[in-house]
């Protein structure tokens, strides 16, 4: 039985009524005409929150020649649903007539709204538009045009650019220059003169490394750090973009930067042949627009000077930095710096392969500045600072020194016994020196490193003053999301968990998606990106962020379609492995189901074929034989120890690779059925039944026991079968019925790696065993999250025992404390026990499905759909439910509350004679009713 419709328009006028209730009451005339008139207002109701892509606001230096866009309907809007759009771009920003649009939707009957695509002629670089949209609702009654945005691209193409690479003469490689001077940081810097009033001031810029850009004595950017980013650098680099319209003066000016090699240049991993190879090169070219028309370029080439003796002295990723103040410029930066003593900078022409492009998503930057939570200790000019919090940046120093004494900082993500621990740094010095000239207070930032840590060590200051906190601040960097998290329960060690998971976040989004941010590693592992995309997208607008990256794995891709292990990829492994090149399925078609957007999907669909071809080539027989990580740091794998394979897991490679074949044929038969590419789907079709039977009949026999030689029984076999649908419908009940035995085997305790545990609470959930999954989620003993929080975790760990207080760090050489991939049960939260899923991609219809347990009486939060924010918000208390939903514009939800009794459900004041409503409206959902758990 569904719930009829007349009972939903009787619930949605009845929320409108709640709504404007505090309005109209008391019922007085006046009050009366102030409701006609709040609701003759909110008929014309704009679109609101305009956005650009995946999600900009009037961005400058924007990548995409045809841009998407979206808005919202207001909240306070009186209609509920879209029915047409209208989108208008124009070039003038107070005029949208036929002489000055450059693309009218005209009105566009659906419900849409977002992801719309332009379809004028192409934006060229450096052009800006202005855009509107108005929408119709539900009446057919449209609304007023929304504000105007704006929208600039940056350089698109490498012929936009008349600026030369440049960079200090010593680092040419015909010199053969030795790796200390690769690796030392070059500072360059030129005057030019201005005249007349200037309309726009535009820096494109980049760097073949790091760079931080100066402008007449200050920096051009107090926030952004590590730019341009990482990417692909022998196929694309990005560029970034600068208003420096109000930055520049009448006459003279300067124009400067700092460089330094970083992921360009430095050492990835632990080669040491491969540091520094390379020189770090410069680019700009600042635009003036003068009032009267006429433009100036400044562009990078030999008229730059440049030097190598400044204050850095060395600075790597790995390694950290070294300072000197005897070697500060003061003003280097400024007009009226005495540059004689510097060389002149050689020039490079740009590379024919190497396409430059505006960076598509936030920089990194500092996000927070957190104080110092303890001094922990002190003894003979050692001290040792604790933040209470494992996160990323570098500190800001304000330290007394004394000339000539070398002061040295030093990172822990924990104390091993009481002692700052750094072996699980591995190679990765990550340490700081600052020489003083002079004694006294210095304060210093490191510019071209970051740090993964929670203690800070400090050596070498003033010893004859006693250090306080006031010593360091740590300056908090990543990706600059917005992040919007928002789930809360009632159990402190969940709500911990849950905060642990953001940390882990926060700290491995450094431009690209880290495994982790401390030792000499520091890469974009695709297993670890899969296993999170989803929930990352709950807790943050990371949408940019991994659409981003993907161009960066499409540029990796092999001719054969392989997908390297990490992404940029650097030499060190090199095989493609089961598990972790299906990012390339996954990742795309998990961003689809949250976004809607289905570009990410025709982006994506050539490589997502590449990597399937590349499946079938590495198969036999449909069976994979692929390598691969395995279950990666599965506990207790039952052949091997710890270390070593032991890290694999004893879950069938094979199989693995199996399950992963099928599922990567899966979604790009999906993704081609959203492109309607027919063919395709028919190819792939025959493909995916063969697979799906070759894995039924290699592994298992008709009871689902494990027939293949040697392989042994594990959740994550069943896992991966249940999850990606690879057993016959009718054997499901049989393999949950084998799942839930291993786990009772397992004394209730999951034994699942990096590609088991995600499938977890999914497979769970949808055998209807949540009981389950709480049991799991809220385990105190090893393996479990509340093992790492009861031995003093504030992130995610690699490893289910990383670290216990007893024994302090596992010994295990790869051992990070700041990995987020199991983090990827916080999806759960927001799936689970909120129950919010997607039934249509971009949640334009959303099921909401909060699994109630025992173990917890409250939950709440909500996460921002593309059409608004839907909200959950549960209490129980003595078996009695109170729960508010809220559903979004322009969005329809079924609320399925199976454990509630229907005879005492109220919804909104009715009594409705089923616990499943379908398809209500948007609004808010006051419900009460008697849950047995
Ligand atoms: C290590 C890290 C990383 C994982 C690979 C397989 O480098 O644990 O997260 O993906 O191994």
């Amino acid at each position: 039985m569904s719930f009829r419709p007349n009972t939903i328009s009787k619930l949605a006028t009845l929320t409108l009524v709640a709504v404007l209730g505090s309005a109209c009451s008391p019922a007085t005339t006046e009050a009366n005409n102030q409701l006609k008139q709040v609701v003759a207002e909110k008929l014309t109701a704009s679109p609101v929150q305009l956005k650009v892509g995946e999600g900009f606001v009037n961005p400058v230096g924007y990548y995409e020649a045809k841009p998407r866009f979206s808005w919202k309907l207001a909240d306070n809007a009186n209609s509920q649903f879209q029915t047409a759009y209208q989108v208008q771009v124009s070039q003038e920003q107070n005029s949208f007539t036929q002489n000055t649009l450059v693309w009218d939707s005209n009105k566009v009957v659906s419900s849409s709204n977002a992801w719309v695509d332009y379809q004028g002629q192409d934006l060229t670089s450096r052009q800006k538009v202005y855009w509107r949209v108005k929408i119709w609702d539900e009446a057919d009654k449209a609304s007023n045009w929304s504000e105007i945005q704006t929208i600039e691209l940056g350089l698109l193409n490498n012929q936009d650019w008349q600026a030369k690479w440049i960079g200090h003469p010593d680092t040419q490689l015909s010199k053969k220059p030795e790796q200390m001077v690769l690796a030392t940081p070059q500072y360059l810097r030129k005057t030019f003169s201005v005249k007349g009033d200037i309309k726009q001031a535009r820096l494109y810029v980049s760097a073949k490394g790091l760079f931080k850009p100066y402008v007449n004595g200050a920096e051009i950017s107090s926030e952004d750090v590590m730019t341009p980013g990482w990417t692909p650098y022998a196929k694309r680099i990005e560029t970034l973009t600068y208003d420096l319209t109000d930055k520049l003066v009448q006459g003279e000016n300067a124009i400067a930067s700092s460089i330094a090699g970083g992921w360009y240049a430095g050492r990835m991993f632990e080669f040491t042949d491969r540091e520094f190879a390379l020189p770090a090169r410069f680019l700009a070219q600042l635009e003036i627009t003068y009032a009267d028309g006429k433009t100036q370029k400044v562009l990078t080439d030999t008229s730059w000077a440049v030097t190598q003796s400044g204050p850095i002295r060395f600075a790597s990723i790995y390694d950290g930095e070294r300072y000197e103040q005897g070697k500060e410029m003061p003003n280097w930066t400024a007009v009226d710096f005495d540059q004689s003593s510097w060389a002149q900078a050689i020039e490079q022409p740009l590379d024919e392969n190497v396409q430059l492009q505006p960076k598509r998503h936030a920089p990194i930057r500092v996000t927070e500045k957190m104080p110092v939570q303890e001094v922990v200790s002190h003894k003979d000019g050692v001290v040792i600072f604790d933040f209470g919090q494992n996160m990323v940046g570098v500190p800001k120093l304000n330290i007394p020194v004394i000339a000539g004494q070398e002061v040295k900082v030093r990172y822990a993500e924990a104390l091993h016994k009481g002692d700052f621990y750094t072996d699980n740094y591995r190679s990765a010095k990550s340490t700081n020196y600052y020489l003083p000239s002079q004694t006294g207070m210095i304060e210093y930032q490191p510019t071209f490193t970051y740090h993964g840590y929670r203690y800070l060590e400090v050596s070498g200051y003033d010893a004859s003053q006693t250090p306080t906190e006031n010593w360091v601040t740590a300056m908090i960097q990543h990706s600059d999301v917005n992040i919007h998290a928002s789930f809360e329960s009632s159990h402190d060690k969940l709500n911990q968990l849950s905060q642990n998971i953001i940390w882990g976040m926060r700290s491995n989004f450094y431009d690209i998606p880290l495994d982790c941010p401390q030792r000499d590693e520091r890469l974009g592992w695709t297993g670890d990106a899969q296993v999170f995309v989803t929930p990352s997208m709950y807790m943050a607008d990371v949408y940019g962020f991994w659409s981003a990256w993907l161009q960066s794995i499409r540029e990796e891709q092999g001719p054969d379609g392989k997908i390297p292990l990490y992404i940029p990829f650097v030499e060190w492994i090199n095989f493609a492995s089961s598990g972790w090149g299906d990012a390339v399925t996954i990742i795309p078609w998990e961003l689809y189901m949250v976004t809607g957007d289905e570009t990410i999907l025709a982006d994506n669909f050539e490589m997502m074929k590449g990597w399937v071809n590349y499946h079938q080539k590495k198969s036999k027989n449909y069976i994979s034989t692929m390598n691969t990580f395995g279950d990666w740091l599965q506990p207790f794998p039952s052949n091997l120890k710890d270390g070593e394979n032991g890290n694999r897991g004893n879950t069938d490679y094979s199989l693995i690779g199996t399950a992963y074949f099928a599922r990567s044929i899966e979604l790009t038969i999906k993704t081609a059925k959203v492109l309607n590419k027919q063919q395709d789907v028919a190819e792939l079709t025959d493909l995916y039944k063969k697979v799906k039977q070759a894995f039924i009949q290699e592994y298992f026999d008709d009871g689902l026991n494990l027939v293949k030689e040697n392989a042994i029984p594990t959740q994550t076999t069943y896992l991966l079968g249940l999850a990606y649908d690879l057993f016959p419908v009718e054997k499901r009940d049989i393999a949950v019925e084998k799942l839930i035995g291993l786990i009772a085997e397992a004394d209730n305790h999951l034994r699942t790696g990096f590609l088991g545990t995600p499938l977890l609470t999914q497979v769970l959930q949808d055998a209807g065993r949540s009981d389950v999954i709480y049991d799991l989620l809220f385990k105190e003993s090893y393996p479990s999250w509340f093992y790492s929080i009861n031995n003093g975790a504030t992130t995610t760990w690699e490893r289910w025992n990383s670290y216990s207080i007893d024994e302090g760090f596992n010994p295990q050489g790869m051992n990070s404390l700041n990995h987020y991939a199991y983090g990827t049960v916080s999806r759960w939260f927001y799936e689970g026990i909120l129950g919010i899923k997607p039934v249509t991609a971009g949640f334009k219809h959303i099921r909401i499905e909060p699994q109630f347990g025992d173990k917890l009486s409250q939950a709440k939060g909500g996460y921002i759909t593309p059409q608004g924010e839907v909200t959950v918000d549960w209490t129980i208390a003595a078996g009695q439910l109170t729960m508010s939903v809220i559903i979004p514009k322009n969005t329809t939800a079924d609320i399925i509350l199976p454990q509630v009794d229907v005879a005492s459900l109220v919804v909104n004041g009715n009594k409705p004679s089923i616990t499943s409503l379908t398809k209500v409206l948007p609004g808010q959902y006051q419900i009460t009713g008697s849950v047995s758990l």
